[in-house]
């Protein structure tokens, strides 16, 4: 159930929509939509703000105080049930689509009956919305491919560009004077491969001065909400970020809590009833009322563990107080359980795999010794081939690929002299860093049969071939999948790149039947790739489960194409975190020795 706030906000959103939609004044609309996130953003219950209360929120006017009101006591808002009533909620989400707006959301509706979404993509495919004026037949073009994008993304931020802006965050934050933690919580912990919103928790006795300083950050364009423990603001970017602040004692209750997720929280919650305990936003509480007292004295018995110090601190409080819970292992610990990383906690088995101390070992940044798919300024690459392997050299590698387009990707105008000529330089420089083992490779492209760009001949002389998709993403299931099976079947070919070739909110996956390829990879012993580029993220954590069951084995790349992309592999080792891989799965954490016996495939040759 979602808090009451969430809920006013969103009908006060939808409110101010339906102004839009049926041609009402755009200030007032404008005026609901700021107290809709002011609303969603503050800190406090609405539940219990009479309408004076309820104007006291920042963006909060009478009308809007007036209609949380009647919402709170009777459970509905008249003036939105007349305006819903008048229009279809299709019709709303059209508005949102790129390219539409409500004027022309209005037109469609009015003009030709469309009160949809998927209405608005059939009439567009049938040629049907050039009748009305204005809908020339790229604008048709421009809004389906709109809603391809609004399908994908909803409006969620890429890993890269949120991990960059919560760590900016969780810095500046850090200098406050009284801050004594901080850090970003929500699914960027987690690692979702995009997030909704940045959640930072921070401690510190008095909030005030670390609610100012996030107002004040210059990136900050609009503050939404800010309270004594809740303060959300929107970047310049448009990304929302939520700033909580909780007294140091709370710390490890509020970062489990705010870490998510909400799944995860859930059955945390109820093993925490079970062991007589209530979990929550506001910490771990004692709430047995035969809770003895006496016992070990002392909360902070540092020596004895956390569990024994939490059930110190649990025993010396009384009945219904808060049980000290200082770090995230303290609380999971009071339950039982050891600590369980962020990546994992999606409800996914965790909890019980936790309870058999069976918890995987998961593979971390560190446990990379290489790359195996990156790119140099002979194709689309930015950087020469020295700044690259410079750059890998200085990451600690052991061994580094690079992997240049091959000729079937016309733009790229490779051919074998320019391939052969890079080997020798690649050759020339094997001695430049004494520790890194350099691999000439090529990134080969799997044709729609499954081909691949050169004769066996030729492919032998690469020390690695990554192998995948750039053309003809529109074959049907069968052949998709013929194609791939074919490409692990290719005794030269070590990884398949990109799997599903999609690009987060702007291409979907291909249409393969997954389980056949992964099973393909397998049995053949081709590594499926990870491809860490935050706009990919190909394959995605749940299809990495599935593969994993299959047996197949997995390489977490960067597809650099400039120095800085070298670092993308923190992200795909996240995805690798959520789909619980350990080193025995990324052939890219084993030794050089290891690896090359991998790669040989010999059985097929
Ligand atoms: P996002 O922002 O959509 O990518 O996903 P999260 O997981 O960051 O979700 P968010 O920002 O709404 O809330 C942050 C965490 O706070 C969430 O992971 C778990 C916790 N949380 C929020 N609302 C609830 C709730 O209603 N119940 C529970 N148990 N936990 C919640
Ligand atoms: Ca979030
Ligand atoms: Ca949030
Ligand atoms: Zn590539």
């Amino acid at each position: 159930m979602p808090r009451l706030n969430d809920q006013v906000q969103e009908l006060l959103q939808e409110y101010a929509d339906l102004i839009n939609i049926t041609g009402g004044d755009a200030f007032r609309a404008r005026a609901y939509e700021k107290a809709a996130r002011a609303v969603g953003g503050h800190p406090e219950d609405v539940a219990g703000l009479d309408v004076k209360g309820l104007q006291q929120i920042p963006g909060v006017g009478k009308s809007t105080a007036e209609k949380v009101a009647e919402y709170t006591a009777t459970g509905r808002i008249t003036a939105l049930e007349t305006l819903r009533a008048k229009i279809p909620s299709g019709v709303r989400e059209m508005m949102a689509v790129p390219s539409v707006g409500p004027k022309r959301a209005l037109a469609l509706y009015r003009d030709l009956g469309i009160a949809s979404v998927d209405e608005l993509a059939d009439a567009i495919r049938s040629d049907k919305l050039s009748e009305v004026a204005g809908f020339g037949e790229r604008s048709g073009e421009k809004i389906l491919h709109g809603i391809e994008l609004m399908r994908q993304s909803g409006g969620r931020t890429l890993l890269d560009t949120a991990t960059e802006l919560a760590e900016q965050i969780v810095a500046a934050l850090s200098d406050v004077p009284g801050c004594t933690r901080c850090a970003y919580a929500g699914s960027l912990r987690r690692m979702r491969e995009t997030v909704g919103d940045i959640d930072v928790l921070a401690t510190a006795a008095d909030s005030e001065p670390l609610m100012a300083a996030l107002t004040e950050l210059p990136y900050v364009a609009e503050v939404i909400a800010s309270g004594p423990t809740k303060t959300s603001v929107l970047t310049d970017q448009g990304v929302q970020v939520d700033l909580r602040v909780v007294p140091e004692e709370d710390w490890g209750a509020a970062l489990v809590y705010f870490t998510g997720s909400k799944a995860h929280n859930i059955k945390l919650r109820t093993m925490a009833v079970r062991a007589g305990l209530k979990l929550s936003e506001y910490g771990l509480f004692e709430v047995d009322g035969d809770a003895k007292n006496g016992g070990a004295k002392g909360g902070g018995a540092k020596g004895g563990g956390a569990k024994a110090a939490a059930k110190a601190a649990k025993a010396t409080k009384g009945d219904g107080t808060k049980v000290v819970s200082a770090t995230e292992e303290e609380v999971y610990a009071a339950l039982d359980l050891p600590w369980i990383a962020p990546p994992l906690r999606e409800d996914r088995g965790e909890i019980e795999a936790a309870l058999r101390g069976e918890l995987p070992d998961l593979v971390q940044e560190s446990d990379l010794r290489g790359d195996l798919h990156t790119h140099t300024d002979l194709t689309d690459g930015l950087a020469s081939l020295e700044e690259m392997i410079d750059t890998a050299a200085a990451r600690g590698y052991s061994y580094f690929a690079v992997t240049d387009h091959a000729p079937d990707l016309v733009m790229q105008r490779m051919t074998d002299e320019k391939m052969l000529a890079q080997r020798e330089q690649l050759h020339r420089l094997a001695d430049r860093h004494k520790k890194l083992r350099l691999l000439h490779g090529t990134e080969l492209n799997i044709g729609p049969d499954g081909g691949v760009d050169w004769p066996p001949e030729f492919l032998a002389g690469f020390d690695l071939c990554v192998a995948s998709v750039h053309s003809h993403f529109n074959l049907d299931r069968a052949a998709q999948t013929h194609r791939l099976v074919r490409a692990c079947e290719n005794p030269y070919v070590h990884v398949i790149g990109h799997l599903t070739t999609r690009r987060i909110g702007r291409r979907g996956p291909i249409d393969v039947d997954l389980d056949a390829v992964f099973a393909a990879a397998a049995r053949t012993g081709t590594a499926i790739e990870i491809n860490s580029s935050p706009q990919r993220l190909d394959l995605r954590d749940e299809d990495i489960l599935r593969a994993k069951r299959h047996g197949a084995r997995f390489s977490i790349d960067s597809d650099a194409h400039a120095t800085p992309h070298l670092a993308y592999p923190r992200f795909g080792v996240g995805t690798a975190q959520r789909a619980w891989l350990t080193t025995e799965d990324v052939v890219n954490t084993w030794t050089w020795q290891r690896l090359k016996h991998f790669l040989r495939k010999d059985a097929l040759r």
